[in-house]
């Protein structure tokens, strides 16, 4: 494509728009840019294959935990009723299969290069264009730059003395190799977030010894997941469109009602009787959110749910130690986690329970982990289900430079920021998909949403023959404080979790979401969309 740069001399890009990534964010993005505003577009991404996390995530028990029937995109109308789901959720096979489907039906591998990773990407002032580097030594130039590249895609892998010693296997659950086999293996499992909670309970029968390595108790409700009967999915496809429009003006957007209920205005047996019916049904955000309004919001509610949940873990775990090790007593505010059995596993006698609170792992020795008491756990297989330097974790690690080749690692030494989780001041026509303090929810309408918003200043920008789109400071600046205020009304900025970069040791602990809601969210796209971008200069 053509370019008229700052003196007016035209400049030749490669391509209109780089993508990197090639999950929900930039299988959508490409669509939208290349198949309906006729753009030439290359999207690269370090996977073999199209998928993102689904393509990452191959561990025993990966599952989404939104429920199936709005763990999709929506934009494609046949799509939605041709796509095939008989379970309440969908497992990682599953939603990979469902990609690749997509990825085919659009047409879109012959645009993507697999097995490639972009490690640089530098806007030129003097041609007004995007200069991307790959570790395939390939040197790319476009007018936009999309980064699709996931908000929980960086593994974190924690600096353990003698991890390198180690001699049986080790994996972590966010870069799994295909057919790992666990029959007769003494495997061991750090980490007991939602991840380390899939893996230990799938892994649970098939392993001869199991030892999960616990810094953090957590609060989890089933999962229930089940068959669902072909009416219900018939009643789904035949209602989708008003679902899809609930979802898009709800808070979570996981496709029930948010209650608007506080806690402590009924009954205690009220109280019970609706955190019941929620542990019957399932799922963890129904928990947290359709339960009642303020849990996340009021300590004095908050402690309803956690009680109730502790009460839970005290009924199915028989042993009153292991119980204890596996019961939390601060708040209920993290992402909340769901699972299909996870308590009752500490019932097995194959399943040991190590508290690394209380007894620290000291070291990874060749045959295992040795803990502060001074107890080497034998192991064959090692996992970490350490979870991810979520957010800004793969922007870090990409030499990512904006005006006055300020990388974006100097830019958010201090945490992370964007205007609208999707464009970052000095990093002219560089978009960001789930970029930093975007919608906190299930994610795909979050990513249609965003996709759809990038989308529409870009063929507003070839509409009006403009060249550069540019956040703000000042735009910048407010969207920062407005998503610090509003983490200010919620519980969860007290809780320490990848929410807030509290798991990565020596990362700034700062907000990183927009907590309103993707109603809220989508409201305030809208309304940057029809004001004439305030906080965007456009030239
Ligand atoms: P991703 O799917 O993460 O894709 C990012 C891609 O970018 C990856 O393929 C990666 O290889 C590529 N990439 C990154 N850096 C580079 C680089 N420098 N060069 C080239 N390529 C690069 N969300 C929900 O809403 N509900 C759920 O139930 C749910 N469950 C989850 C369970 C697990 C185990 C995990 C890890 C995440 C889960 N998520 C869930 C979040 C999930 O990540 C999103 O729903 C969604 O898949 C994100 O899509 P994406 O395209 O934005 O990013
Ligand atoms: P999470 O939620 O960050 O969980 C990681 C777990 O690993 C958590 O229990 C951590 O304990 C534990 N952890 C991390 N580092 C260590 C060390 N050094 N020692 C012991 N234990 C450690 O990641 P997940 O992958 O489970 O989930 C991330 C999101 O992906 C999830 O919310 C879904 O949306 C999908 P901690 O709690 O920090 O004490």
């Amino acid at each position: 494509m053509t370019l008229a740069t700052q003196d007016s001399h035209p400049t030749q890009t490669d391509y209109d728009a780089v993508v990197v990534g090639a999950g929900f964010g930039g299988l959508y993005m490409l669509h939208k840019l290349r198949n309906e505003l006729g753009m030439n577009v290359r999207v690269f991404d370090k996977a073999g294959d199209v998928g993102g996390t689904w393509y990452w995530n191959r561990y025993p028990g990966a599952l989404s935990d939104t429920e199936s029937f709005v763990y999709c995109y929506s934009f494609d109308k046949a799509l939605l009723q041709e796509w095939q789901w008989d379970t309440r959720y969908v497992t990682q096979p599953q939603i990979l299969s469902y990609l690749n489907h997509v990825a085919d039906r659009l047409d879109l591998r012959r645009d993507i290069e697999f097995n490639t990773g972009v490690t640089g990407a530098r806007f030129d002032e003097k041609r007004n264009l995007w200069e991307i580097q790959t570790d395939t030594d390939k040197t790319v130039t476009a007018r936009y730059l999309i980064t699709a590249l996931g908000l929980l895609s960086a593994t974190n892998v924690p600096n353990i003395k003698g991890i390198e010693t180690f001699q049986g296997a080790q994996y972590h659950t966010g870069a799994w190799p295909e057919g790992v086999d666990f029959k007769g293996k003494r495997v061991g499992v750090i980490g007991t977030g939602s991840t380390g909670l899939q893996v230990i309970t799938a892994l649970a029968p098939q392993a001869s010894h199991l030892t999960v390595f616990q810094r953090s108790p957590q609060y989890s409700v089933p999962v229930g997941n089940g068959p669902v009967s072909p009416d219900y999915v018939k009643s789904v496809k035949q209602n989708y469109e008003q679902i899809w429009k609930d979802v898009r003006s709800s808070v979570v957007a996981f496709g029930f009602k948010e209650s608007s209920v506080p806690a402590m205005s009924v009954s205690e047996e009220e109280r019970r009787a609706v955190y019941q019916k929620a542990w019957d049904t399932g799922g963890g955000f129904r928990f947290m959110f359709e339960t009642f309004c303020d849990i996340a919001t009021s300590e004095e509610a908050n402690e309803t749910a956690a009680a109730f949940i502790r009460g839970k873990i005290a009924e199915i775990v028989k042993d009153p130690e292991t119980a204890r090790k596996l019961t939390p007593t601060d708040l209920y505010a993290k992402r909340p986690l769901c699972d299909s059995g996870y308590y009752a596993i500490y019932n097995r006698d194959n399943v040991a329970l190590v508290d690394v609170k209380a007894t620290p792992i000291t070291e990874i020795t060749p045959r295992g982990i040795k803990t502060s008491d001074g107890v080497e756990h034998e192991l064959d297989v090692l996992i970490f289900a350490t979870g991810f330097d979520a957010v800004d974790g793969n922007y870090t690690k990409i030499d990512l430079r904006g005006r006055n080749g300020k990388t974006i690692k100097d830019k958010w030494k201090a945490g992370p920021t964007s205007y609208l989780g999707v464009a970052s001041a000095d990093y002219p026509n560089l978009f960001m998909i789930l970029g930093p303090n975007g919608p906190f929810t299930n994610l795909p309408p979050s990513i249609e949403t965003q996709v759809e918003w990038i989308s529409d200043l870009i063929k507003h920008m070839n509409d009006t023959g403009r060249q550069l789109v540019e956040a703000t400071h000042e735009g910048e600046d407010g969207w920062t404080a407005t998503c610090n205020e509003i983490a200010g009304y919620t519980l969860f900025p007290k809780a320490d979790s990848w929410i807030f970069g509290a798991n990565i040791p020596g990362k700034a602990r700062t907000v990183m979401f927009y907590l309103a809601g993707l109603g809220a969210y989508t409201q305030k796209l809208n309304e940057v969309t029809s004001t004439g971008y305030p906080g965007f200069e456009i030239r």
